[in-house]
C-alpha cells in the first residue's frame, strides 16, 4: 500500500473511532410502559408481555422511563395518574433487567393544606421550621417516599440506573415548592433534607436538579445563570443539572420555544460544566405534536447543540385525547419520531 493510501486508511479509522466515542443521548418517556394514547394496562400486576409506546413504534423499549410517585406520601396504592405503585416496582425491575434507566419525580401534596402540588399556598417556611406540624408531616412524607424509592433502588442491576429528580420546576410559580411559595434558602433546605434522608436508606441514585423557565432576573445569559445558581442545592447533593421547557402551540411557537430552551439550557450547561455534572433536558415536548416534524426539525437540532446525557418527554395520557407527546404508530408524525430516535 502506498503512503497516501495508508494515510487515508488511518484517517478513516480515526473518523470511525470518533463516531463510536460520541456518546448517545438517551431518550426517555413518562409512563411509557403502563399506558399510551388509546390503551392502558393499569392492573396492579404486569401482564406477561409489557406493552410500551416506544416499543410499539420501534420494537425496542426506551432507554429511560419516567415514573411519578405522587400519592406515596398518603400511602395511596396508585399514583396521581392511577399507576399502581406495585406495578411501578415491577416495571422498574424489568427496565433495569433490560439495562435501561428510570427517572422518578414526585408531585407531592401540599403538606399544609392537603391540596395537590399545584396548590401554591405558601408552606416552605413552615416545612423547614422544626417546631411546626407541617414539618412533622413532611418528615413522615419523606420517610414514605424514601422507603418506596429504596425498594426501587435495590432492584438496580448496574450502577446509575436510577435518577431521582427532586422538587422539579421550582423556578415556575405553579407548585407549592416553586419560586413564589418561599425563599431559595428554604427550597435548598428542603432539597437537602430529602436527599439526606434518601442517603440514610442507602438509596443509590443520580440526583437531578431541574428548573423550568427563568424569569427572576434580567433577560441575559447572566440573569438566567444567576437564577439557576441561586436555587442550586449544592455540589454534594446534585449529579445532573437539567431544565424543563415545553413548546406551546404549533410552528408559530417555535421561536419562543427555542429562545426559552436556549436560555435555560445555556445556563444549565454552564453550571454543569463548571461543577463537573452531567447535563440533561429533563422534560420537554410539544403537546399533541401541533408543530409538524417537531422531533427532527426542532428538537433534534436543539439537542445536538448540547452534551446531553438524556432528553425526556412527558406522558401519553390514555384518557385525555390531546395530552400526548410522542406519536402512536398510526399518527402522521410517527415516521418523523422514529427518524429522530435514529439520529439522536
Ligand atoms: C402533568 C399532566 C397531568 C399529570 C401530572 C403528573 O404535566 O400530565 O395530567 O397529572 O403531570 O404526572
Amino acid at each position: 500500500m502506498t503512503n497516501y493510501k495508508l494515510q487515508i486508511v488511518f484517517l478513516l479509522a480515526c473518523a470511525l473511532c470518533a463516531c463510536q466515542q460520541k456518546s448517545k443521548v438517551l431518550f426517555g418517556h413518562q409512563d411509557d410502559v403502563v399506558y399510551g394514547s388509546n390503551w392502558q394496562r393499569l392492573a396492579d400486576s404486569a401482564y406477561f408481555d409489557t406493552r410500551s409506546c416506544i416499543h410499539d413504534l420501534t420494537g425496542q423499549y426506551p432507554d429511560l422511563i419516567g415514573f411519578d410517585i405522587g400519592g406515596i406520601e398518603l400511602c395511596h396504592t396508585r399514583n396521581l395518574d392511577s399507576v399502581p405503585f406495585s406495578r411501578m416496582l415491577e416495571e422498574c425491575q424489568r427496565q433495569f433487567e433490560r439495562g435501561g434507566k428510570v427517572t422518578l419525580s414526585w408531585h407531592a401534596r401540599n403538606p399544609l393544606t392537603g391540596g395537590n402540588s399545584w396548590d401554591t399556598t405558601p408552606c416552605l417556611a413552615q416545612i423547614i421550621d422544626p417546631d411546626t406540624d407541617v414539618h412533622d408531616t413532611m418528615q413522615v412524607w419523606i420517610e414514605r417516599a424514601a422507603a418506596f424509592i429504596a425498594q426501587i433502588s435495590a432492584l438496580q442491576k448496574h450502577p446509575n440506573q436510577l435518577i431521582i429528580r427532586l422538587w422539579h420546576e421550582q423556578s415556575g410559580n405553579w407548585f407549592w415548592w416553586g419560586r413564589d411559595a418561599g425563599s431559595a434558602k428554604d427550597y435548598i433546605a428542603l432539597w437537602r433534607w430529602t436527599r439526606n434522608y434518601m442517603n440514610i436508606l442507602d438509596i443509590h441514585a443520580l440526583y437531578a436538579y431541574s428548573p423550568d423557565r427563568l424569569t427572576l432576573y434580567e433577560d441575559t445569559p447572566e440573569g438566567a445563570y444567576r437564577e439557576t445558581l441561586e436555587w442550586y442545592p449544592g455540589d454534594e447533593y446534585v449529579d445532573i443539572i437539567g431544565t424543563d421547557c415545553y413548546h406551546f402551540g404549533g410552528a408559530e411557537g417555535t421561536n419562543d420555544y427555542l429562545a426559552r430552551a436556549h436560555r435555560q439550557l445555556d445556563a444549565a450547561a454552564r453550571l454543569a460544566a463548571e461543577r463537573h455534572k452531567k447535563l440533561a433536558f429533563t422534560e420537554t415536548g410539544n403537546e399533541a405534536l401541533r408543530c409538524p416534524h417537531w422531533y427532527t426539525q426542532v428538537l433534534l437540532p436543539l439537542c445536538r447543540e448540547y452534551p446531553l446525557m438524556y432528553v425526556h418527554v412527558w406522558r401519553n395520557a390514555w384518557d385525555i385525547p390531546q395530552h400526548f407527546f410522542i406519536p402512536n404508530p398510526q399518527h402522521p408524525e410517527a415516521q418523523d419520531f422514529i427518524q429522530f430516535l435514529h439520529e439522536l
